[in-house]
């Protein structure tokens, strides 16, 4: 058996290998696609500066402002089917000050209502035409890289069959320490969307561009992920913050996947991730997406 190891560090080492890297992550029998240098460290640091100018970001160094105190979410946040009411991907002990800042439309956070989910999406877009216009654009890099993973199927935004888009990425910026604790992402498991067209997809992927690392003590917030895809079973191991011992009972390999500013990674939500916080002087800044692939598809869907 060979190791289950990331693939990189372009996209000619993907598909030299694999005729369809995109199955591989399907299939579990890889970790993850990772493509170092998608974009510059320089783009990273200047895209960083005009979202704290244009007020979209708030800069470490200084209180937190109300503004960003109100739109924060906490760690572990989101919400099932149409519910109003947020459910918790883990039980969390204490609330604690660790934030999140979203810059686009999370259809985790907002896809209870789906009306509001789609006009907010649309105004996301209308946010990402001004602030990319004149500016190199990470999503296009994203989801050129995508397409040429992909390579016989097209990558598009995700939408609805009245042709209404979902936003195509969102920025994350993680404060204090934010963690994501061992989880796994699904519209069809775990959020239960069956009223959006992505639900019809057998496999959800996550596609991550690294724009900014949280650093202390030399040490950086990384992803790891889990050679466990989920299952019922493990759920339970999951909510009880347990999963670490249910790893290592079961041996299960695990993989940090150490990305720099600029890095790209994609991976299989349905394979147990997290990200341990680090609670560096900078916030951990990311462009994410999520998305649909089925096998018998032609279109690959993107959303955020
Ligand atoms: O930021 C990352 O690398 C992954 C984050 C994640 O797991 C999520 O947003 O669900
Ligand atoms: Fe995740």
């Amino acid at each position: 058996m060979t190791a289950w190891i990331p693939i990189e560090p372009n996209i000619e080492a993907a598909t030299s290998q694999f005729r369809f890297p995109l199955e591989e992550l399907a299939a579990g029998t890889i970790p993850a696609l990772v493509l170092r240098n998608a974009w510059s460290a320089e783009n990273c640091r200047n895209l960083i500066t005009r979202l704290i100018a244009a007020d979209l970001l708030y800069d470490p160094q200084q209180p937190i402002p109300e503004k960003f105190q109100q739109q924060s979410i906490p760690e572990g946040y989101f919400r099932e089917g149409k519910n109003s009411v947020p459910s918790l991907a883990w039980t969390e002990q204490k609330i604690s000050g660790k934030s999140r800042i979203d810059i686009g439309s999370s259809l985790g956070y907002r896809g209870s209502d789906q009306e509001a989910f789609l006009v907010h999406s649309a105004e996301t877009h209308q946010l990402f035409n001004r602030l990319f216009a004149d500016h190199p654009n990470p999503i296009q890099v994203l989801y050129d890289a995508l397409q040429a993973y992909s390579v016989n199927k097209q990558v598009v935004t995700a939408r609805e069959p009245d042709g209404r888009q979902y936003g195509p990425a969102i920025i994350r910026a993680h404060y204090g320490g934010y963690a994501y604790k061992p989880h796994f992402d699904s519209v069809r498991l775990r959020e239960k969307r069956d009223n959006y067209a992505v639900h019809e997809f057998e496999h959800q992927f996550a596609g991550v561009l690294v724009l900014q690392n949280s650093t202390a003590d030399g040490n950086t917030a990384q992803g790891i992920l889990h050679q466990c895809l989920w299952t019922p079973e493990v759920d339970p191991h999951l909510k009880s913050g347990q999963f670490h011992q249910y790893a290592s009972d079961n041996q299960l390999a695990s993989v940090e996947v150490e990305l720099q500013p600029g890095d790209l990674y994609f991976f299989n939500t349905r394979g147990i991730h997290e990200v341990p916080g680090v609670a560096g002087d900078l916030p951990r800044i990311v462009l994410a997406t999520f998305i649909g692939f089925s096998s018998d598809r032609d279109e690959i869907f993107v959303w955020s």
